[in-house]
């Protein structure tokens, strides 16, 4: 694996370092009970942060084919709460950028159309664009015409050459997944028209740091933003920060930001910008013992995870997700503590955790078994999974959240 030489967004040199996870699998290649015995590849999973324009980025570099092609099992369609969040995201762009049959979206990262099939009910054109084969032969079958690739330059000259410029460019939870970020985002610059709107969406890395969210780094994850770093990497394409949306209940604290050719900034952006530098957001100083307090998350959770099976309790995980991967493998969770996972996603039930190769298994699991604790690995939709999991609670069971310090509830 190359070594990331220089910052993702500005080149830079001398990236800082502040976060080693360790030598780690890749978070979403859940392993098949035929391939148990064979060895996983594992990556160097280390964070560091650009002093020049305050990226903070991961510094290996795993090809995005292995990440997105081969090991992908990630739906965005199990989650209700997401789907709602969804949904209202394009209802209420319909409605403000009077969206109708001779406009043009695409979503960068359409996945299984779970957000664009809003806008085809509408009869507004859409294209999803998403490089893993079977999300993207979901959105197929759901009536989403979408392409099984990778965005950036020459895409977005193909797309504007075939379609026309697009009116609104989605990008949800990509932004962070690229390697060549320069060119992803020139690519938007191309692709959106001169009076069009882009939306990126991505969890916010002061609540990363501040509420202790380090198992949301995983190798699938390249970059980590700020609005500061945000602002200076499109600016860099002639594209600017103009609005900021903030959703704290989604994916523990997600921004949204408003972007586009023309510069309208909005007083929301300046107070991001003042705040995050009040804050220290734009020095290392910020980062630079998230480190200890990670290490005491991992020393805490070990010890109670340990206490209760020594008490004789049984302890099973809730959520087969890419962050659930991160924390296992780093806390060093297997089955001497946690007897399995359950997760909705019918693609991860019947494998198996990588590392650590605790089994998946459907949610009813909980009922059947009823073990007396349940860590929530998902903790990000833990209001929608506590509810789903009422008959589970009313029996006396009980979750175990792991961050921002790990706790039971209720
Ligand atoms: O950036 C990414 C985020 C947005 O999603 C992707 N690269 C990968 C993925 O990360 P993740 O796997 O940590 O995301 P989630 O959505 O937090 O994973 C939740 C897991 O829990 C999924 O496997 C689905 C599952 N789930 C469930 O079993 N029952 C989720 C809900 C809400 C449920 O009720």
């Amino acid at each position: 694996m190359s070594d990331l030489l220089g910052c993702r967004s500005c080149g830079q040199t001398g990236l800082k370092p502040f976060l080693a996870l360790g030598t780690t699998p890749l978070a979403d290649a859940l392993v098949t009970a035929e391939r148990l015995g064979e060895p996983e590849p594992r990556f160097p999973l280390d964070v560091a942060f650009c002093s020049a324009c305050s990226l903070v980025q991961i510094l290996e570099e795993v090809p995005p084919e292995q990440l997105f092609v081969e090991n992908y099992l990630y739906f965005s369609s199990f989650s209700e709460h997401l789907l709602g969040h969804a949904r209202e995201h394009a209802l209420g762009l319909i409605s403000r950028r009077g969206l109708g049959g001779d406009s043009l979206v695409v979503e960068l990262a359409s996945n299984d159309g779970y957000l664009l099939r809003t806008f085809v009910e509408h009869g507004i054109p859409v294209l999803g664009i998403d490089p893993a084969p079977d999300q993207a032969a979901a959105a197929q079958a759901a009536g989403v015409p979408t392409l099984a690739e990778f965005f950036g330059t020459d895409l977005a000259r193909r797309i504007v050459a075939e379609h026309g410029h697009a009116d609104v460019v989605i990008a949800n939870n990509v932004m962070a997944h690229v390697p060549f970020l320069n060119d992803f985002v020139a690519g938007m610059a191309l692709l959106v028209a001169d009076d069009g709107l882009i939306t990126v969406e991505n969890p916010y890395v002061r609540d990363l740091i501040e509420h202790r969210e380090f198992d949301t780094v995983y190798h699938e994850h390249f970059c980590y933003y700020s609005c500061t770093s945000v602002d200076t990497l499109v600016r860099r394409h002639g594209l600017f920060l103009n609005d900021i949306e903030y959703f704290p209940d989604l994916h523990g604290g997600t921004l949204r930001w408003h972007i586009g050719p023309r510069e309208q900034v909005s007083d929301a952006v300046r107070r991001y910008l003042a705040n995050e530098a009040m804050a220290g957001l734009t020095s290392f100083d910020y980062y630079v013992d998230f480190g200890v307090e990670v290490e005491r998350i991992r020393r805490d959770l070990r010890s109670l995870l340990e206490s209760l099976r020594a008490d004789g309790k049984r302890i099973a995980a809730y959520g087969a997700a890419a962050k659930g991967s991160t924390l296992i493998n780093y806390v060093g969770i297997g089955t001497d503590l946690v007897d399995f996972v359950v997760d909705r996603n019918v693609h991860k039930q019947g494998r198996y955790m990588p590392g650590v190769h605790l089994p998946v298994r459907e949610p009813a699991a909980l009922l059947s078994e009823q073990p007396d604790y349940v860590l929530l690995l998902a903790w990000n939709f833990a209001d929608e999974i506590m509810q789903q999991q009422d008959e589970y609670l009313r029996r006396g069971g009980k979750f175990i959240v792991p961050v921002p310090t790990p706790r039971i509830v209720p």
